[in-house]
């Protein structure tokens, strides 16, 4: 049994098209709360949270930038206090600047490091000085490992260490990002990866560093990471990502783990659902991250 918090983000800032300020209530609408529930869970919905006023966030090019920075601080401040595991239901991707930044803080505040599985089509390692669309979704994960060029943006009380960084799905990677990534110890798993090894592959190596090394386990998971055949309700539709059993395999292989001590799930945008199959999707993946399965199989303890 885990104690799961649900806090809802209804963040809608960190990319032009609108829309994924319902997700918190479409995850609920879909019975994210019920089925953990039902997995013999005891599950908590903290509501939405509020950003703060607009910080002041230099930038011409940049979109509503003073606004996720004002976000990231509120999340930074809830998130890094809230006990047990949080789900992050957003919101577009620019939440886990903050979401991704508390749960470093909160790791530290235990004497854990913080690692990291980043489930997406994206890579989101622009900074503000190297985003060409301005739109701060693209920017995370850059954010919370410390890189430099986020004037206006709060502190980072702990930053994520690149080779505690896990990325499967990436199809779409800007060449600025991939040249500053490729220099760092990430470990990078596309699709060209996926199909010649296996979506698994990187796994079972990453999830035994996380056990050496006692650490807290975060996993963001961008709705783009899935195939948008599967997942229709996205803005830009990347083709050719994980399937059904893919993903599902991941979840899957996560929750034998034992490990994952957070989650943010991001990037729904309800507008652009099909009849809401999309966040159904998403709560059914994360069943199997909390624990549906076919039949046992043997659960490796943390220690
Ligand atoms: C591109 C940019 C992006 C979606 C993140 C794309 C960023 N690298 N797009 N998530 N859907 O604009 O910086
Ligand atoms: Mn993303
Ligand atoms: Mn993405
Ligand atoms: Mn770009």
């Amino acid at each position: 049994m885990t104690r799961v918090t649900l806090v809802g983000v209804p963040l809608d800032c960190g990319k032009r098209r609108p829309g994924c300020l319902m997700g918190p209530d479409s995850f609920r609408v879909a019975g994210l709360a019920e089925a953990l529930t039902a997995l013999g869970h005891e599950v908590r919905d903290i509501g939405n949270l509020a950003p703060g006023p607009a910080r002041e966030v230099p930038g011409a090019h940049l979109y509503r930038a003073g606004e996720v920075a004002a976000w990231t601080e509120t999340l930074i401040a809830t998130g890094r206090a809230l006990p047990d595991m949080p789900i992050f239901m957003g919101g577009d991707h620019a939440l886990s600047c903050g979401s991704v930044a508390a749960m470093a803080a909160r790791a530290s505040d235990r004497g854990r490091p913080l690692f990291l599985l980043w489930l997406d089509a994206h890579s989101d390692y622009h900074t503000l000085a190297t985003t060409e669309s301005g739109n701060l979704h693209g920017c995370p994960v850059a954010y919370a490992t410390g890189q430099p060029d986020f004037d206006g943006f709060p502190d980072l009380p702990a930053r994520v260490a690149h080779e505690n960084i896990c990325m499967i799905g990436l199809r779409s990677v800007d060449p600025s990002e991939r040249d500053r990534l490729a220099g760092t110890e990430a470990v990078l798993h596309d699709m060209r990866a996926i199909d010649e090894h296996g979506i698994a592959a990187p796994l079972p190596a990453f999830l035994d560093r996380v056990r050496a090394a006692g650490g807290d386990l975060h996993v963001s998971f961008d709705i783009d990471f899935l195939d948008p055949s599967i997942a229709p309700a996205v803005v830009t539709t990347v083709p050719g990502g994980a399937t059904f059993r893919e993903a599902h395999l991941v979840m899957e292989m996560l929750c034998e783990a034992g490990l994952v001590t957070s989650l943010d799930l991001v990037e729904l945008n309800p507008a652009l659902d099909e009849r809401g199959r999309s966040a159904r999707l998403m709560v059914n993946l994360t069943e199997s991250l909390m624990g549906r399965k076919i039949f046992d199989r043997p659960t490796r303890a943390r220690g």
